[in-house]
């Protein structure tokens, strides 16, 4: 891919990419929401698609020369059906909120009750936090972990659900390192008459590879991202019943959304074939044993882990123990060159600005190559950071080894020359 011609139109940008390039190339990337994707998924999402309007869906659009679209448009959908055993599927969405908010508007009115998991907790702004539509359309009953073992407690929920008789029960995380029972949520909701909308962003490849429970068969609603364990563009997708397709598509278009981004539909077409491949399974579980690996070393060195450990590509890491706060966490790690977020943890006397945590993952760690030695030996950065925050000539230690460590797993051959 070339930056020839951007180079001349506007350098600062072309040196903007330049310089976010070097910085995932030299940084041990461990925010567990990103990844990097395939240069097809790259090639696709910088095509000429872009310029193409398609408000509508395929064969029923309201612009012409839209038949090459369609193509992409079928294929991405049809897909998504197959890779995730769904009758129905919506590529549209622009992101895993807008395809919540099309959901929600579909099956609910105005001020009905949704019981969602508390952000707090683990949950997502979308699933019902005040700052987000979700928490000033509707109103929010929340869930959380129990305070002994951090990990969701589904009588709790079920005790919830039927004191509140909510319209939707919203299952799924973006900070919850463990399994969910999406057959206990889908119980749960039948015995109050709820809707159960299951957001599998997080884990949506380890659902494709049958290393998480799917939430298919159980929720009525499934909605995704595309870009965090699953390796495809940014953007969203919804999966439902073949009863809810009129409802949900006349949500997104025209209800939220106008044009369709079809070079983005055409990059999610891209990772969701790619996902159907023996070498995207292998990658997930080797995501899943990274994980763990790394949870037992950080464990081994004296970190207290929620929950105790991980299922999935996530784990929390409460820093209180050691009187560190998740900010200060984020800023050494930064400069030392690994790159994570704060986290609240469950019960957290800090706010969302400060934290308790750090949130890690490996699913982009993973995609370039690396292996279980590897996180052993990112566990030991990890902790000489932590141990030595205030100790500069340290994290510059820990930069260069991290450098070093970088060198040897090439992101992208020959990117931009
Ligand atoms: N912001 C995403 C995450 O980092 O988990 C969720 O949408």
């Amino acid at each position: 891919m070339s930056l020839k011609r951007l180079e001349q139109v506007d350098p600062e940008i072309a040196a903007a990419i330049r310089s976010e390039f070097d910085r995932q190339s030299n940084n041990l990337e461990m925010i567990a929401s990103e990844n990097f994707v395939d240069k097809a998924v790259m090639e696709a999402v910088s095509s000429v698609l872009t310029n193409k309007y398609a408000e509508g869906y395929p064969g029923r659009r309201y612009y012409g020369g839209c038949e090459y679209v369609d193509v992409a448009e079928r294929l991405a959908v049809n897909r998504a059906k197959q890779l995730f055993q769904a009758d129905y599927a919506n590529v549209q969405p622009h992101s895993g909120s807008q395809a919540n908010m099309a959901v929600y508007f579909a099956a609910l009115k105005r001020d009905d009750v949704i019981l969602g998991m508390d952000l707090a907790h683990g949950g997502h702004l979308t699933h019902g936090s005040p700052a987000s539509f979700s928490g000033r359309f509707f109103k929010i009953v929340s869930y959380g972990v129990n305070k002994e073992t951090e990990r969701i407690d589904y009588d709790e929920l079920r005790r919830q659900a039927q004191t509140h008789r909510p319209k939707m029960i919203v299952a799924g995380a973006s900070a919850y390192p463990r399994a969910i029972d999406f057959k206990a949520f889908h119980d749960i909701a039948k015995e109050v008459g709820a809707f159960l909308m299951v957001d599998m962003a997080h884990i949506a490849g380890l659902v494709a590879t049958g290393l998480h429970q799917s939430p298919v068969p159980h929720a009525d609603f499934v909605t995704s991202t595309t870009h965090k364990t699953l390796r495809g563009p940014r953007g969203g997708l919804i999966l439902a019943r073949a009863e809810h397709e009129a409802m949900i598509n006349s949500q997104i278009f025209p209800g939220i959304q106008g044009g369709p981004l079809m070079h983005v539909i055409a990059a999610k077409a891209v990772a969701l074939k790619m996902a159907m491949n023996d070498d995207f399974k292998k990658y997930q579980q080797q995501v899943v044993t990274n994980a763990r690996i790394l949870a037992e070393e950080l464990i081994s060195q004296g970190f207290r882990l929620v929950s105790g450990g991980t299922d999935t590509h996530l784990i929390l890491v409460d820093l209180s123990p050691m009187d560190v706060t998740g900010l200060d966490a984020e800023k050494a790690l930064d400069r030392a060159g690994i790159t994570v977020n704060k986290n609240r943890v469950p019960f957290d006397p800090k706010g969302a600005k400060v934290t308790s945590g750090i949130r890690l993952g490996t699913p982009a760690l993973t995609t370039r190559g690396m292996g279980a030695a590897d996180m052993v030996q990112v566990a030991g950065l990890i902790s000489q950071v932590i141990r030595n925050i205030d100790k500069p000539e340290v994290l510059d230690k820990v930069r260069a080894e991290v450098r070093e460590m970088c060198g040897k797993f090439p992101l992208y051959d020959d990117l931009y020359d």
